[in-house]
């Protein structure tokens, strides 16, 4: 597709969920000790004044206690600037989380998409850049979800690609973000995985592979708090930061990309 410069970054409004108390059963490949309730909701609220600041318009839907890892919207959706997606989460206790964020996206958007039947896709498997969108295979996204998202994708005039993910990467943003300006943010693993050939790639540094889950928003880039060595690298790369507390979203799995949908709409549906 042609290069829409800012695609992937520069937008007007967001979605995000609060957590609720349910958060401490919420999935996790390895026990660190169960998120607070009340301590991730403080964090929310520090994520929600960040991407105000960074100037979108953000809508705040109420908790659901009977999905443990629903604050972690971007998962069951996916947005592009003239339509919405409704994904199908690859884990059975996330599935109905794509119909309990349907009407927040009918507010929005005119043209609504359903994955079809069958396959699964998981949001946090989807990296937006401004000339293609990837598609990670992975332990949630499987092949058929993935083909018949990139066909929804290529129907629309986007291009995209199929990935595989690396082994042990929970989801493929996970490991790698837009930074926007044409760079990546990515692990090691990720940077030599070879999709990114032909890019300009930041190798998030030793020991510090959880930061590699930040978001460009518009003027800045959000990078999660306490990881030093990351930041400076994306300053230096010439992009603006900001830190913002992810503790309790990272003891189950989640990072800054998957407490939020983002998207440019220039006004509210009529
Ligand atoms: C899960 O395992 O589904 C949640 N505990 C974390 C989801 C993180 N989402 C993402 O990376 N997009």
């Amino acid at each position: 597709m042609p290069l829409q410069t800012g695609l992937s970054f520069r937008f007007t409004h967001a979605i995000t969920r609060t957590p609720a108390d349910s958060v401490a059963n919420g999935l996790r490949a390895v026990d660190s000790g169960d998120p607070s309730g009340p301590a991730f909701r403080l964090e929310h609220e520090r994520y929600v004044s960040a991407l105000q600041e960074a100037g979108l318009e953000v809508t705040v839907l109420p908790a659901l206690e009977g999905y443990p890892d629903s604050c972690f919207v971007e998962d069951p959706a996916f947005c592009l600037p003239d339509a919405a997606i409704v994904l199908r989460p690859g884990t059975q206790s996330r599935r109905g989380e794509a119909e309990e964020i349907r009407a927040a996206l009918e507010d929005r958007f005119d043209v609504i998409i359903d994955l079809p039947e069958g396959g699964f896709v998981d949001g946090g498997d989807v990296l937006m850049l401004d000339d293609e969108i990837l598609i990670g295979l992975s332990a949630r996204t499987d092949r058929r979800g993935a083909e018949d998202f990139k066909a929804i994708l290529n129907a629309l005039g986007y291009e995209a690609r199929v990935c595989e993910t690396p082994d042990g990467v929970l989801h493929f943003k996970t490991a790698c973000s837009t930074l926007g300006d044409g760079a990546i943010l990515a692990t090691r693993v990720m940077a030599e995985s070879g999709f990114f050939d032909g890019r300009k790639v930041v190798v998030v540094p030793d020991g510090e592979d959880y930061a590699a889950n930040v978001i460009r928003v518009n003027d800045v880039v959000l990078v999660p708090e306490g990881y030093p060595k990351t930041d400076v690298a994306i300053r230096e790369a010439g992009f603006r930061t900001v830190i913002v507390p992810t503790h309790e979203a990272r003891k189950v799995d989640g990072g800054l990309s998957c407490l939020s949908l983002r998207f440019a709409a220039a006004e509210p549906k009529a």
